[in-house]
């Protein structure tokens, strides 16, 4: 039986391990340079063109399967991988397809060293060829490398979150400092798995950030039938651990709050949620998008689509004066959708990064046959 004085400092113990931290908010954004800025409104046009492109290539005939769009949703893919330290994971899903490729764009946009996927190995992994980093096992988004320190996306929503929780634990152990960011819907946080992973990721102050693309929408699903509170990141308070809001069609307002997360998280304070506000601008996938215009008011969709990332991103610099007003109105992708938008909306750059892309794709091989009966239990190597 232990003494008075040791259930005392047992007491304290307890006590100073659930003491939460207070999460100093930051402003990064005042350190980024003009060159930072410019990247990311860039960034924000490929992701755009990336969608655009994609829906034009199966409207010509030249791809099949289902497009995730993230359409309207770029801020918070490039806002958040943006002070990412290369040393760091993603765990991305359906909904951030170009985040594959904007991981550690910084490095470099061809450098096939950095620890992000290259555009051909994303866009083979949309056509399903044998180039796919998943060898076309699956498709869109199933897709991951401990290489590049991505974590393999997978259907059951939330699933990964667990996952993720496991990769920096294990890196903590190791004496490693990296933090790992999480993308999952609105919808997903129902899932009982949600629950369990953050709550496990907060007794063990562990670095999980986990963003909430809160799009309004989980498939059919309207946000009031699927939690009760005005914001998301509200729950946070149930697992002891911060929630913040960002505006999520704000670029800059998104990469404030996640590297304010991720400064807390390094510093060994643990797991915070940030709920990012936006509007899924199509149907859930495009199988969906005809059904959509009937359970969604245009009203609604109108309005949600109606703070365009690529708009505000422009207006910021043409306030910083980092744009002139001029330049400012040479590429105008914003408010198109597809159909409307042409490759002249969009910098010549980000163009011809993902013709090469498309191209690789479609010239590449399709998967030999005994492909099929391989890679279901460890053949060695490390992808
Ligand atoms: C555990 C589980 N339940 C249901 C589904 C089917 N499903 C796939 S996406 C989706 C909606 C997801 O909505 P949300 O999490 O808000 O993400 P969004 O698609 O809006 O980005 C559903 C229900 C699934 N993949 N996994
Ligand atoms: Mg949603």
């Amino acid at each position: 039986m232990s003494s008075n004085t040791g259930t005392a400092t047992a007491d304290k113990d307890v006590k100073d391990r659930q003491k939460q931290a207070p999460m100093q908010p930051l402003r990064p954004r005042d350190a980024l340079t003009k060159e930072d800025c410019l990247e990311l409104f860039k960034q924000l046009f490929l992701a755009r063109y990336f969608d655009v492109r994609l829906i034009k290539e199966k409207k010509k005939g030249r791809l099949s399967g289902t497009l995730y769009s993230s359409h309207n949703q770029e801020a918070i893919i490039v806002g958040s991988l943006y002070g990412l330290r290369s040393t760091d994971w993603v765990s991305p899903i359906h909904r951030d397809m170009p985040g594959f490729f904007i991981k550690d764009m910084r490095a470099g946009w061809r450098n096939h060293d950095r620890m992000g996927m290259s555009i051909e190995d994303v866009c083979s992994q949309v056509w399903g060829k044998a180039t796919s980093p998943g060898r076309a096992r699956d498709n869109w988004s199933h897709i991951g490398s401990k290489a590049k320190h991505i974590i393999h996306s997978t259907s059951m929503l939330a699933g990964t979150i667990p996952a993720a929780a496991g990769v920096v634990y294990a890196d903590r152990l190791n004496g490693g400092d990296a933090v790992v960011l999480t993308y999952n819907g609105e919808g997903s946080t129902a899932q009982g798995v949600f629950h369990e992973a953050i709550n496990f990721a907060a007794v063990h102050k562990l670095p999980v950030i986990t963003i909430i693309e809160n799009n309004q929408w989980a498939f059919g699903t309207p946000t009031h039938l699927e939690y009760s509170l005005p914001d998301f990141a509200r729950r946070a308070d149930g697992y002891g651990i911060p929630g913040l809001v960002a505006d999520g069609q704000d670029v800059f307002d998104v990469y404030d709050k996640v590297m304010t997360a991720v400064e807390h998280a390094r510093s060994g304070n643990g797991p915070s949620i940030i709920e990012c506000k936006t509007f899924r601008a199509y149907g859930h996938g495009d199988h969906d998008d005809q059904r959509a215009e009937k359970y969604r008011p245009p009203e609604e969709v109108e309005k949600g689509r109606s703070r365009d990332p690529i708009a505000m991103c422009r207006k910021y610099l043409v306030e910083k004066g980092y744009l002139s007003k001029e330049d400012a109105g040479k590429y105008l992708a914003e408010g198109k959708d597809a159909g409307q938008a042409k490759d002249e909306d969009f910098p010549p750059e980000v163009v011809a990064y993902m013709h090469e892309g498309v191209e690789f794709a479609v010239k590449a091989p399709l998967p030999e046959a005994e492909e099929g009966g391989k890679w279901v239990f460890y053949e060695g190597g490390n992808r």
